[in-house]
């Protein structure tokens, strides 16, 4: 894909929040990388939107709300399959705030999902129950916006599946490869590159999109 930012494009910075960094209820190794490199990246799109994980204590996600549950199985609810996490991202709590060192004061609109307690929502376009929508695609529409660049955490499931929604809505995609990092459970980042890319989602660097910038 061409990889000259303008401004038809936005960059999707998804759940960069404590609780997903090292130390955090949800860690993902080495979460706090993506803070300098979305940093960075950030100053190049006149667009910017931010997601969070927003959930209440009551959370149908979290294993603790399962009687005989461990975090990290999976449950089949009536929507489909639901992997269980630990308590995570409880709004309005300090793990569900962003990360400190995020700076993108230009970022305008912040997306907060899964605060339906019995839905879970991993993509920043459309809940698990596969119909319910956070109105993202209206806004980047109402904007202009043709392709979305998305980065933050974690690779296989919230950043996989909001770049995988954004091609289902119509635009070009791309997740950002160094601006992101991976949960990993039993071969989901595999599986969600080959997913990613036969949807037609490009794999890209951020040197690719800084390339002449400072
Ligand atoms: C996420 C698991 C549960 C994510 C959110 O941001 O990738 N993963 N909730
Ligand atoms: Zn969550």
């Amino acid at each position: 894909m061409n990889t000259t930012i303008g401004p038809d494009d936005c960059l999707l910075v998804i759940d960069v929040q404590n609780d997903f960094m090292p130390g955090g209820a949800l860690a993902v190794p080495n979460g706090d990388e993506v803070v300098p490199v979305i940093n960075r990246l950030a100053r190049a799109f006149g667009h910017v939107v931010l997601t969070q994980d927003w959930h209440p204590a009551a959370h149908v996600s979290f294993a603790a709300n399962h009687a005989g549950t461990q975090p990290f199985q999976s449950l089949t609810l009536p929507y489909g399959p639901q992997v269980l996490w630990p308590v995570h991202c409880v709004q309005d709590t300090p793990g569900a705030a962003l990360h400190a060192g995020l700076n993108v004061p230009h970022a305008r609109l912040v997306i907060r999902k899964g605060h339906h307690a019995d839905v879970d929502s991993y993509s920043a376009f459309l809940e698990a129950d596969r119909t319910t929508r956070t109105g993202l695609a209206g806004y980047l529409r109402e904007h202009g916006v043709k392709r979305v660049f998305c980065a933050g955490l974690a690779t296989d499931y919230c950043v996989a599946w909001s770049a995988l929604d954004a091609r289902a809505a119509g635009f070009e995609a791309a997740v950002i490869e160094d601006a992101c990092r991976a949960i990993d459970l039993e071969g989901s980042l595999a599986k969600a590159w080959q997913d990613l890319r036969a949807a037609g989602v490009a794999r890209v660097v951020s040197a690719d999109l800084l390339q002449g910038k400072g």
